[in-house]
């Protein structure tokens, strides 16, 4: 149900991986390939991490966060300038601590001596929240930056939910658990799961006309995390709530979202609803929305849409 948590973090197919650099400024691009893991990036001195760019590409102008909240499928470019720093400058990239992200959670506790800061193979089935380290830098040569971050990176429309036809009745999808005979409990969307050749009315959307969606996290008393993705259009996201009294997990991620640009994945954590703004302007046909924890989009937590 939580989906797959290992215990060791790859880089680009690498354990304990290192990026060696020079005395410049980089854009790395991070996309959460894990299949149930969100990490909440930052840097170890705890500088504010530069975003240039999330699912869609560039932003507008560069966003700066103490922390990022990446949950798998979901992709950040960061503006990462060395130049500051003296040959022999180690830094590390980490995912600290949160809560409230898998089923149970929160009735357990976090005990601290479950792992320190980076080593890999410490201990199997780390939490989804569990600090760890996901890469070092090691500034290893000299050279001179002249390069400086453009104030404008990009123009972007500013989707507005009043030009949305639907404005007052956002198109809702509720994610829930669905008893499913001979398999037991999975995660679903309004009460189904996946059937290859299944559109329903409600999963049926006009052709170019910009839409308000409210996804709604509200599976209590199971409710866990869930990065939801969409394909055949980017969207905005207008909007975030939480219900009262659930808002523990949510707290310990919120900071850390970057919502500005065009995103294709959106995390919600535990009683957690998003509003969105989407218009399918590219093609007709069909398309699928599904959970981006593997697990959960392989035990069905997938349906279908269709553009007409
Ligand atoms: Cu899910």
């Amino acid at each position: 149900m939580d989906g797959f948590l290992g215990d060791t973090v790859l880089v680009n197919g690498q354990p304990d991986f290192v990026l060696t650099a020079s005395t410049r400024a980089y854009r790395l691009r991070l996309l959460n390939g894990s299949n149930s893991r969100t990490y909440k990036v930052a840097w170890n001195g705890r500088s504010p991490l530069v975003v240039i760019a999330t699912d869609g590409g560039l932003l507008q102008s560069q966003v700066e966060r103490a922390y990022v909240t990446l949950a798998p499928g979901e992709r950040i470019d960061l503006w990462a300038d060395f130049s500051n720093y003296p040959v022999g400058t180690e830094l590390s990239l980490e995912s600290l601590e949160f809560t409230g992200a898998d089923l149970g959670m929160g009735m357990m506790s976090m005990g601290g001596g479950m792992m320190g800061n980076g080593g890999n193979g410490v201990t199997t089935g780390m939490l989804n929240g569990a600090p760890m380290r996901i890469m070092r830098v090691r500034v290893d040569r000299q050279e001179t930056e002249t390069r400086t971050l453009p104030q404008t990176l990009s123009t972007l429309p500013n989707l507005a939910s009043e030009d949305a036809v639907n404005t007052d009745s956002p198109r809702r999808f509720s994610i829930s658990m669905v008893m499913r005979m001979m398999v037991g409990m999975q995660w679903g969307f309004d009460g189904q799961t996946f059937r290859m050749n299944e559109v329903t009315d409600h999963e049926t959307i006009p052709f170019d006309k910009l839409e308000a969606w409210e996804i709604v996290n509200e599976t209590f008393p199971m409710a866990m995390s869930h990065p939801i993705h969409i394909h055949g259009a980017q969207f905005q996201v207008s909007e975030r709530s939480v219900i009262d009294g659930l808002s523990g997990g949510w707290d310990s991620v919120r900071e850390g979202y970057v919502d500005d640009g065009w995103k294709d994945t959106v995390l919600l954590m535990p009683g957690e609803r998003v509003k969105l703004l989407i218009r399918f302007n590219d093609f007709r046909g069909e398309y699928v929305y599904h959970c981006h924890n593997l697990e959960h989009a392989d035990g069905g937590m997938m349906r279908n849409l269709r553009v007409e």
